[in-house]
């Protein structure tokens, strides 16, 4: 990757903290992009996946094993550490990345979550994985909570590519009053695809 300079920096933690969302690109070397595929396919190959995800794709976490020593889990199909979470988790370029990006703290999940749908699969709800939106923390201008994705395969809007609605982390919007709340179980059972929650949007 290019370092970023001062003025991209900036152009970049502007786009997250207005829009909630941005993109950098060659964060991850090529190799190791390849090595994630050829892991991911294997265990997308093992792992039968829940009729009632079939909107997020699959559900599979892998943890780091500093985590998986601490918590008292069962390894399951889905749920297991590996040491690829912490390479990818640890990467120091992208630790730099988010420190040039100014964002705080920055104590990761150890959770690395894999996505994947078959080509045509049914669209994604809307939805916001953030749970704390009555805590005072959700009344920060900036991002206290993010997700890093990185895409394997090139990824367009045609087969999968995340769709967001910029600026609805901080600001209302219809779908907030009509949404079932994230991953539960009365989104997952929204069969009907011209409802609100699979519907085009635009800010107001
Ligand atoms: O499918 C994606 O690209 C994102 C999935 C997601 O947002 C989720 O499962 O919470």
């Amino acid at each position: 990757m290019k370092k970023l300079n001062s003025v991209e920096t900036l152009d970049k933690r502007n786009e997250l903290v207005e829009y909630g969302f941005t993109i950098v690109p060659e964060v991850r070397p090529e190799s190791l992009v390849h090595q994630l595929g050829i892991w991911s396919d294997d265990i997308l190959n093992r792992v039968t996946i829940d009729r009632k995800i079939r909107c997020q794709g699959s559900d599979i976490f892998v943890y780091t094993e500093r985590l998986w020593a601490e918590a008292d889990k069962a390894v399951k199909p889905n749920h297991f550490p590996d040491p690829l979470a912490e390479k990818i988790i640890d990467l120091p370029l992208q630790k730099e990345v988010c420190g040039l990006i100014g964002l705080e703290g920055r104590n990761p999940d150890e959770v690395v979550i894999i996505l994947s749908k078959t080509g045509c699969g049914p669209p994604l709800y809307w939805h916001q994985d953030f749970m704390k939106w009555n805590s005072p923390e959700a009344a920060t201008p900036w991002p206290t909570c993010i997700f890093l994705f990185y895409y394997l395969t090139d990824t367009i809007r045609q087969n999968g590519c995340l769709r967001v609605i910029p600026g609805t982390h901080r600001k209302r919007h219809r779908l907030h009053d009509i949404l079932p709340d994230a991953h539960s179980a009365e989104i997952q059972a929204i069969n009907d695809l011209s409802h609100p929650a699979f519907a085009d949007f635009q800010m107001p």
